[in-house]
Parts: C-alpha cells; structure tokens; sequence
C-alpha cells in the first residue's frame, strides 16, 4: 500500500473519564482513577502519538483537592518523558487556545518535556463556571499537562479554527467544540451561526477530525445535536458526553462521515447503556486519509450487570404472606444471585479489576404491596455487591397506552423544525404544527390555534410563564357562558358537540377577533399588575437568554456586556417577528467566503524564550502566515469522496 508506518498518526481517544466519580464511597471511590490510569498506560504501550479527550474528564466542576492531585499525578507520570513527538503543530495556537494564559502547546513549551500530547475539550461536567469562568482543565493546561482546546468565547456565532497537524505526509485537522447548552447549539447551528474553518492550502488533503460533546440521542425537541447539522466535509466525529460504548465506526445519518462514541470509562449511572464493555479507541490516520478505529477493551472497569424483571410475568402467587414474608423478595433475592454469578464472568483478570460488582434490577410491580425495602434487603449483600442499597429500582408497571392520546405530534413537530425558522412567527409555528397533526384526536378541542398562539407568543417573547393557563382560563370562561346562554336540556355527548361547534363558530366567524381577544385577556391590567411590569419586557427576554451564560460558558467580553442591549443577538431563532434583524449579530461577518488569516505578523505570537532546547528533536512550528482559512458551512462545503476506514473496512 506504500504506506510508511511512520506516516500514520496514532491517536488514543477517550471520552468520560468523570475523575473523581463516587469518591466519597469507600467502595467506589478509586474507580475512575484506576480505569484512566489504565488509559494512560495503554498509551504508551501502543506507543501513541497523542491521547484525545471528548470532555468531562472531571465529573465534578470543582474536583477536590485529592482528585486533582491523583489526576495530575498520573498525567505527569505517563505523558512526560524523553521520547520524541514526531509531529509537527502547524495551526497557531494563540489561535486554538485562546483563551488559555499560556496559547502554546505543550510539548513545543522548551520548559516542559512532555513525550505524550494530550489534546482535550470540556464536557457539561468540567465546563468554565465561577470568577474568571475558568474550569478544571484551565489548571491543567496553566501546569502544561494538557492542551484545552475548542472553548467557544462568542455564544453568538461560533467559528472553529481546527488544530492543524502534519506527521510526515499525513495531514490531521482536530475541530473542538467544547460542551454548551444544547438548547443554545442547536439554535446556532439552525441560524447557521456555526462556521469551521478549513485552511486553504492543500485543502482536500487534510484527514477532518470533530470532536464535540453533546447529547447526541434526542431528549427533547432541541437539547440534542443531530448528526446532519455537522458539516459533511468531515471524515470522522468523535461523540463525547453520551456514556453508552458505541466505539465501532458507524456512517452518519447522511452517510458523510463516520462516528464514534466512546463513552465513558467508568460506570457513573446504573443504566443498561452503562452495562456494556467499555473501550477506549486507537484511531489510525495514514497519509492516504484512511483510518482505523481499533477498540481498546478496559479490562480495569467494574463488572455490571443490568436486568429487568416484570412481576406480572410470574405466574405464582406473589401477594405477601405477612409483614415478614414477602414472595417478592425471594424471587428477587435469587434473581440478584444469578446477576452475581453471571457479574463473575465479567472479571477480566487484571490485578486492578475491583471485583465486587454493581447489580443493577428493575422491578416492575402491578401493585404497591409487591414493593419492600430495597435498603433493607441490600444489607443481605453487603459483601458481593458494590452498590447493595440501590440495587433494586422498583418501577410501577404501565399497561401500553396509545401515544395518539395525549402529547405532542414528533412527526408534525419536526415537520414545522424542518426548515429554517429562525425568521418565523412563533404563532405561525403553532399554526403549522396543528396543520401538520395527522391524528384528528390531537387537534385542539377548546382552544383556537390564533388564541393559543397569542399565549404561545406571549410566554416567549413576554416571559410570561402564566400565558398559556391564562388563556386556557380564558377560552373556558367563554365557552362555558356560551353554553350556558344556550338555554337548553343537556346530555353529556351534546355538550361536547356544543363546544366543538362553538370553537368552529369562533374560528370562522373571525380569526382576526379571536385573537384580539386572546391578546386582550393576556393584557388585563389585573393580570399585567401581578407580573413583571411592561416596561422590563426587553430585560426580561434578555435575562432569559442570560440564564444559558450562567451554567455554560463564559459571558461575552466586555463590549457586549451584560447591561448593553443593542449588540445582543435577541434570538431569532425564538419568533422575535422578524422585523428588526439589524442588531443581531453585528458582529458576524457578510460572506460565508471571509478569509481569516491565522496569524497577522507572520510570526508566532508565542513569546521566544531564548531558552535553548535540552538536545532534544523538538519540532519546530511552521510558518504560520502562510495559512489562510476558508469558512465553511453544511451549505458550502465542497466535499471530496468520503474518506473510508481502512485495513479492513467493517470488521474493526
Ligand atoms: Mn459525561
């Protein structure tokens, strides 16, 4: 294949090492340390080039003092070291790690002899919080123990400026986006305010790695990152934040790239995503932009097992004898000691191995009285199972119900998300959501689509959480003297019937009164005295959007401070009625096409040290000037023929 070994990058990639899980139960409390020690030697018996990190290296936002000195501990001990990085840096750091007090990396800082790069982004776990907003791994990289990057410091428009790398003839560009609010990305990827930079120079011939952390399952409408928003010029994604191991290669939806999700190294929640082997990667890129993800199996993570048990599906009877004898337990006790049994089979032999497992049972119960203390019961296993009080989670059985009766539409409601809305009305959303609606049952019943919209509008733009059950209120008063003013005999079913033909009535008489009348119901001035006055409307949408800033990253620099109203995107993508777009995101460049230079002097702007290297082959960072950037986006993105995983392509 003519391709030298010494051409292909090895890369180590984890995600989720959450350091300093559990470390307050004397069981678990070295777990996570175990586990990411055994990453870090896995390292360096694969000889690898560098070790990338997809966030939440930490679990807690302030690690405690004893969890950040083992972690520190351990980095030094198997990153640093005189054997030679034999790649070159190219991008400009003072650009990758801008917000960092020292922008170089680690391994060209002539004061530190690191043999092991590590390259990490934030999670949701270890995100910049507090005074100076500065996170856990901002220690690190002050100390030169890894290199953060991706933090996004503009939560208007992202721009992601990839670490370039060159190994011989192997080209590698890392795209960070550290963990932000998924509400928040989502909006910003909808507006198109997400841009990556790709260099100009030889710019198909880069192998375009992402890394990101998100939820990557959707939850919810919009706290999720679907894979179609990532641009297609990417060959490989790597997933942070979701702790289930899907470490094989998958296609994307699109068939664009391919994906990876590690997940986490240690169990940090009982669930069946949880209970699978966990593996770290080593990710091969050679010069012909093939790649090769090899799963590393932990062999240091604590056996787990997961089940479930329906009691509905036992035919004995399971009523309790009396307050001591319950059927139950029994049938519970030796399920948990078949788990036992089967949780043996999960030791791998590694000295490090904790080897009391977790056991995890959830029990669906018909009835109350099939229920025990689950405490209680664990103390029986108190010396074979890590986790004996919170082994059992009891879960009331719930006959299938059909989705059709109540909720929300999925269907219809992607249906309206599909296109662009960010210059859309929010009443003309609910319209169209109602318009989309397949299953008749769903349709409204009392409320008119122009009403409901108003309130839909109001509890928006007006952050007026009472909008909705205001004009709930409001349309049941109506109809209920309208019906009343019908002056007849009533059954149930006409009563019905009546509302049903009154709200058609209201509908077709005239929308345009309807919804004045929704309008003026929100606006009664006995309402508006009981709520935030009027005249902090523009606060009030402002402060919503300020809420994001405080649990994720930091808040603009100055200049767009919090007091200054003008410079603030006022979220579009919310149906601010499109009309005055001028002051969002002034500061957004016209062109998808603007070129950024990395570097305006031509020089890195790291200071020189004038220190002299210890004799040892240290790489020497190229040129910087001579990079330009292109912006790219989904939309513009000029994309080569997708970049398979090589060797052998879908055994590994
Ligand atoms: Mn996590």
């Amino acid at each position: 294949m003519g391709t030298t070994v010494d051409d292909t990058f090895r890369i180590l990639v984890a995600t989720d090492n959450h350091l300093g899980c559990f470390e307050k139960d004397p069981e678990r409390c070295n777990d996570s340390f175990e586990t990411f020690e055994e990453i870090l030697v896995m390292a360096v018996d694969h000889k690898v080039d560098m070790i990338l990190l997809g966030g939440d290296l930490f679990h807690e936002n302030k690690p405690s003092r004893p969890c950040m000195v083992q972690c520190m501990d351990l980095i030094r001990k198997y990153t640093f070291g005189d054997s030679p990085v034999l790649f070159d840096f190219i991008s400009d750091p003072v650009e990758n790690f801008k917000h960092s007090k020292n922008p170089v990396v680690n391994y060209l800082d002539p004061n530190l002899n690191v043999a092991i790069p590590i390259f990490s982004i934030h999670g949701n776990h270890d995100d910049p919080s507090g005074p100076g907003q500065f996170c856990a791994l901002e220690m690190l990289s002050v100390a030169g123990l890894i290199n953060y990057f991706g933090r996004t410091t503009d939560l208007k428009e992202i721009n992601i400026s990839p670490i370039l790398l060159e190994k011989g003839r192997t080209k590698l560009a890392i795209y960070g986006l550290s963990s932000i609010k998924d509400e928040r990305l989502f909006r910003l990827f909808k507006s198109n305010m997400v841009k990556m930079l790709r260099p100009k120079e030889s710019m198909d011939a880069w192998f375009n790695i992402m890394v990101l952390h998100q939820n990557h399952t959707k939850h919810g409408l919009t706290n999720y990152i679907p894979e179609s928003f990532l641009d297609p010029f990417l060959d490989l994604v790597i997933w942070g934040h979701e702790h289930e191991c899907l470490i094989e290669p998958r296609l994307s939806a699109e068939d664009s790239f391919h994906v990876i999700q590690p997940g986490s190294s240690v169990v940090t929640s009982l669930c069946a995503g949880e209970a699978v082997t966990k593996n770290v990667a080593l990710l091969e890129v050679n010069h012909q932009q093939q790649f090769k993800v090899t799963a590393l199996p932990l062999q240091t993570v604590r056996p787990f097992v997961f089940d479930d048990v329906c009691l509905a599906d036992h035919a004995m009877d399971l009523r309790p004898i009396n307050d001591k004898i319950n059927p139950v337990e029994d049938l519970i006790e030796s399920h948990i000691h078949k788990m036992i049994i089967k949780a043996k089979e999960l030791h791998t032999g590694h000295p490090k191995q904790p080897t009391k497992p977790l056991i995890r049972l959830r029990v669906e119960y018909t009835d109350e009285s099939q229920m025990f203390n689950a405490c209680r019961f664990g103390h029986r296993f108190e010396n074979e199972v890590a986790n004996p009080s919170e082994m059992i989670l009891f879960r009331k059985f719930k006959q299938e119900k059909k989705p059709a009766d109540i909720g929300i539409d999925g269907d219809a409601m992607d249906a309206v998300f599909a296109e662009d809305v960010s210059e859309t009305r929010v009443e003309d959303l609910v319209e169209q959501y109602f318009a989309g609606l397949e299953d008749q049952n769903q349709q409204l019943f009392l409320l008119t689509e122009r009403g409901l919209a108003s309130a839909v509008r109001s509890f928006v733009e007006k952050d007026d959480k009472d909008a909705i059950s205001e004009i709930v209120k409001h349309q049941l008063e109506k109809t209920k003297k309208h019906i009343l003013s019908l002056d007849k005999e009533f059954v149930e079913d006409d009563v019905e019937e009546d509302v049903i033909m009154y709200r058609l009535e209201r509908m077709t008489r005239d929308p345009k009164r309807e919804e004045e009348e929704a309008v003026a119901a929100l606006n009664n001035p006995e309402r508006v005295r009981t709520r935030v006055s009027d005249s902090n409307y523009e606060d009030d949408v402002l402060s919503d959007f300020d809420m994001d800033f405080d649990n994720g990253p930091p808040p603009p620099p100055p200049s767009r401070g919090r007091g200054s109203r003008g410079g603030r995107g006022r979220g579009r993508a919310r149906g601010s009625r499109g009309q005055s777009n001028s002051s969002a995101s002034s500061s957004c460049a016209s062109s998808s096409k603007a070129q950024l230079s990395l570097s305006s002097d031509g020089s890195p702007k790291v200071p020189a040290r004038g220190r002299g290297s210890r004799g040892r082959a240290q790489p020497v960072a190229k040129n910087q000037s001579t990079l330009n950037f292109l912006r790219s986006s989904q939309r513009t993105a000029s994309r080569g023929p997708l970049k398979g995983a090589v060797f052998d392509s879908d055994s590994d």
